[in-house]
């Protein structure tokens, strides 16, 4: 199976950095995180391919190689994701749609052939068989928020660190409280899941394993909601940092 897997461009506001990323030689801020998450659930004999078109346009070479085209999106991508189906489309290329745009329009598909609602761990098993059966459903939703342990290692091996300026790990989803200008309730619900602290240190070592040593974002949804298991993770990850094992190195 050939998976070609496209996350849309953000506009140009504040938080695309558009024009202060030159200055440090990076295409876009942060990776795809969601899209590398969920090709973490896809099983490894498929050929999968990731454009993220912060960092380059869609090659239509990759449009035509793909038997599925796999798109992400916040509600803010709408007007780059819309483009990415009408290509996709006049290619005649099925799509499968996830994300926080589809989970928060559930109700009002942009165009994609297939929708998945909700955080994608328990869903995928049923969607990989039916893509591998040909009989892809128009809607998969997600049964529950799921446990983290089922959240596999993120596929870095699809993207060019160096394209970016920040990396992304998380350790936690869900927020107990209720901002009004947060949609993370809406998507991931209120009651915080926590990957275990080895478990998130497997996170690090994979970006580091793959030669990062720049800047990680936590992108938690509330890191410090529950202060004793910050606490306990912060006091994980400094005996994991190198600049406070260093002293142990002969
Ligand atoms: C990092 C981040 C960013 C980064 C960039 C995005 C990136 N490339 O990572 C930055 C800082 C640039 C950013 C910017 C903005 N962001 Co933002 N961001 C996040 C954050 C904190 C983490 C995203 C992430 O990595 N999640 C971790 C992954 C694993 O989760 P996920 O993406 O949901 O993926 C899972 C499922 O959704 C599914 N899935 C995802 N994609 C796909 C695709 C397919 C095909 C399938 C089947 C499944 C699937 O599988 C995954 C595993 O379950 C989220 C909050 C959150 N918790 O997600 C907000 C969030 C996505 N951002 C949000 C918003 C509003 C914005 C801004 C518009 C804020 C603003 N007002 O300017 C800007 C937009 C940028 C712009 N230029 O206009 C909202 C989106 C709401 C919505 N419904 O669209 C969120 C949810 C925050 C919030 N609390 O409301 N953001």
């Amino acid at each position: 199976m050939r998976v070609l897997l496209v996350e849309p461009r953000t506009p140009d506001t504040f938080w695309s950095f558009r024009n202060a990323l030159p200055f440090v030689g990076k295409r876009a801020s942060n990776p795809p995180l969601g899209l590398l998450t969920f090709a973490g659930l896809l099983p490894r004999a498929w050929e999968l391919k990731l454009v993220d078109l912060n960092c380059r346009p869609l090659p239509a070479a990759d449009v035509r190689w793909a038997d599925y085209v796999l798109v992400s999106a916040m509600l803010a991508q709408r007007d780059s994701l819309l483009e990415v189906i009408a290509t996709c489309r006049a290619a005649g290329k099925p799509m499968i749609g996830g994300g926080p745009l589809f989970t928060a329009e559930a109700a009002d598909n942009p165009g994609v052939d297939h929708v998945v609602v909700g955080e994608a761990e328990e869903t995928a098993a049923a969607l990989v068989a039916d893509m591998e059966a040909g009989r892809v459903r128009p809607l998969y939703e997600a049964p529950r928020y799921p446990d983290l342990s089922l959240t596999p290692l993120p596929r870095w091996d699809l993207i060019d660190l160096r394209e970016y300026a920040t990396m992304s790990v998380q350790s936690c989803r869900g927020c107990p409280f209720d901002c009004e200008f947060c949609d993370v309730v809406a998507l991931n619900g209120h009651k915080p899941r926590y990957k275990t602290p080895v478990r998130f240190l497997g996170d690090l070592d994979a970006l580091r394993g793959r030669g990062w040593r720049g800047k990680t974002f936590l992108v938690d949804d509330n890191f410090v909601g529950e202060p004793r298991r910050c606490e306990e993770l912060m006091g994980v990850m400094i005996g994991w940092s190198p600049a406070t094992r260093a002293h142990d190195v002969p």
